[in-house]
């Protein structure tokens, strides 16, 4: 166990190359939008049926699981689902265990890189300077034998703050919600 490389990338996260892209999924896990349907048009039906197969009743606030990457260049899809910050879930706690969790489904996949979005950042509406913070935080944080390790942002103003909080070594907390 180690700490990995954490980058920011700017752009699509169903085109990365690696062997695990995370999606931001909701807790029925049948597909949705955001980030979420755009891994499901772009990994074809075959990620929709082992999200049925694999998880029949769905998958909790703050886990992860693993399906099949279908079409995508990634070999697995982690699924995770963040909380929904609009819908009055506000516990931090339950949005770094989507981090945390995913990266350990990473470790048991054997999994050298993943691909993350800023899990509860769009329709969930968690406040987007938090979303940076708790990424980076916890994903700096926790060991694991991935070796490569992305924040994908997929407009530029984001991908900046994710650059600039990568840039930064510690910090407190930001407390902007
Ligand atoms: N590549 C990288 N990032 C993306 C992409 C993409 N192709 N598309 C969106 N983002 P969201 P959530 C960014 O809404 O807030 C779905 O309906 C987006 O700009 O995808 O966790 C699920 O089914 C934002 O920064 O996820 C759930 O019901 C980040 O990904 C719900 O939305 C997350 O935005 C989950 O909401």
């Amino acid at each position: 166990m180690s700490t990995p490389t954490l980058t920011a990338v700017l752009g699509d996260i169903t085109t990365q190359r690696v062997d695990a892209v995370v999606n931001a999924a909701n807790t029925a896990m049948r597909g949705g939008g955001g980030v979420d349907g755009a891994i499901h048009r772009a990994g074809g039906p075959a990620i929709l049926a082992d999200c049925i197969r694999r998880f029949p009743h769905g998958l909790a606030t703050g886990d992860a699981g693993w399906t099949t990457g279908g079409d995508l260049p990634a070999r697995w899809v982690i699924q995770v689902v963040g909380p929904n910050y609009a819908g009055g879930q506000r516990d931090r706690a339950l949005l770094a265990s989507c981090y945390r969790r995913a990266l350990e489904v990473a470790d048991e996949l054997h999994a050298a890189s993943i691909a993350f979005p800023l899990i509860s950042a769009g329709v969930y509406a968690w406040p987007k300077t938090d979303a940076v913070d708790a990424a980076v935080t916890t994903l700096r944080a926790t060991p694991t034998h991935v070796r490569d390790v992305r924040i994908v942002a997929f407009d530029a103003a984001t991908h900046r703050m994710v650059e600039d909080r990568l840039a930064r070594k510690e910090q407190p907390r930001t407390m902007d919600r």
